[in-house]
């Protein structure tokens, strides 16, 4: 009987890739394991897991000798490490690999917003360059002010970009970094007024929850643009959603939303915001690193090796 388990929305390069080292099960989300027979869920000693639906204590205790968790992503967000801790689970993630595609599109995403490519791009397509004159003009975001909320990994990446782009780099994190020449800031307000561009590379999860407030989005203010490419939970979306329609704040670049993929449909209304389909990670290249390391997480695992890259 197999004892892997892939859960979740894998591609099928993917899948194929886990049923030839694991001949692991496959199932499209955690709702089916009930359709597992109990013989067959005993059996299970590591699960191969994506995507953003919980995977806690109920799913666990379905799996009475799970060893592994190997997510998916580097946000591990959607599972219950604490519930997995308790029960003697590993929980591994996939960080690293993926700086450099989700740093490109948080860097993509203030450009996009700032200088209005998509409605530039669309001036040019309906004619009315040739019509119409000149796309009116827009905003210089080079040599600007760029807040990075979050300085882990991706953020550092993010801010190292920026200040290629001759940006003056502020940041908030947990605690300050040896990075001269940037400025630290101990709280995310004073962070969003100091700044023009606030770009959002805090980890998901009840810690961060709501942390782009109403006052953080008001001290970014009618100048401000927001770019979010971590967990849409960070915002609170509801502020951000009024900000942007009643002008308080000038614009938003997002890849992240709460209730993927139904994301609130007033953001389509808005000409001030840069839509992206959480697509950070999804090139074809970062998303092969990624597979790689889960699988090889739960191949260390299974042969009593050390974990790569474990969170627990
Ligand atoms: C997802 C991500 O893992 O790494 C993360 O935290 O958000 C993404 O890379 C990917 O969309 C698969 O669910």
């Amino acid at each position: 009987m197999t004892e892997t388990l892939a859960i979740g929305p894998f591609s099928p390069p993917e899948r194929e890739a886990l049923t030839a080292q694991f001949g692991c099960t496959l199932l499209a989300g955690p709702g089916d394991l009930a359709r597992l027979s109990e013989d067959a869920r005993a059996a299970i000693r590591a699960v191969a897991y994506k995507g953003h639906h919980p995977f806690g204590a109920a799913q666990m205790d379905m799996l009475p000798g799970l060893g592994i968790v190997a997510n998916f992503g580097v946000g591990y967000d959607a599972i219950d490490v604490a519930a997995a801790s308790e029960r003697g689970v590993k929980v591994t993630n996939t960080p690293d690999v993926l700086n450099d595609d989700v740093a490109d599109i948080a860097v993509a995403l203030l450009l996009m917003t700032g200088r209005r490519m998509v409605q530039a791009s669309d001036w040019a397509r309906s004619g009315n360059w040739a019509e119409r004159g000149e796309f009116p003009l827009n905003r210089k975001v080079s040599g600007g002010k760029a807040g990075i909320l979050g300085l882990g990994r991706i953020g550092r990446e993010i801010a190292d970009r920026l200040a290629a782009f001759k940006m003056d780099i502020h940041y908030w994190a947990r605690s300050e970094k040896d990075t001269p020449g940037w400025t630290y800031h101990d709280d995310p307000v004073a962070l969003a007024e100091a700044v023009d561009y606030l770009i959002v590379a805090l980890v998901g999860g009840p810690d961060t929850a709501g942390m782009v407030s109403r006052q953080v989005i008001r001290a970014l203010g009618p100048r401000g643009i927001l770019v979010n490419i971590s967990r849409g939970s960070v915002v609170d979306e509801e502020a951000l959603l009024h900000a942007l329609e009643s002008g308080v704040l000038a614009g938003a670049g997002l890849d992240v939303f709460l209730n993927e993929p139904k994301i609130n449909p007033r953001f389509y209304a808005l000409d001030t915001v840069t839509v992206q389909p959480h697509q950070g990670s999804g090139t074809v290249e970062t998303r092969a690193a990624m597979a790689k390391l889960q699988r090889d997480n739960i191949a260390a695992f299974l042969s009593g090796g050390p974990l790569l890259t474990a969170v627990n």
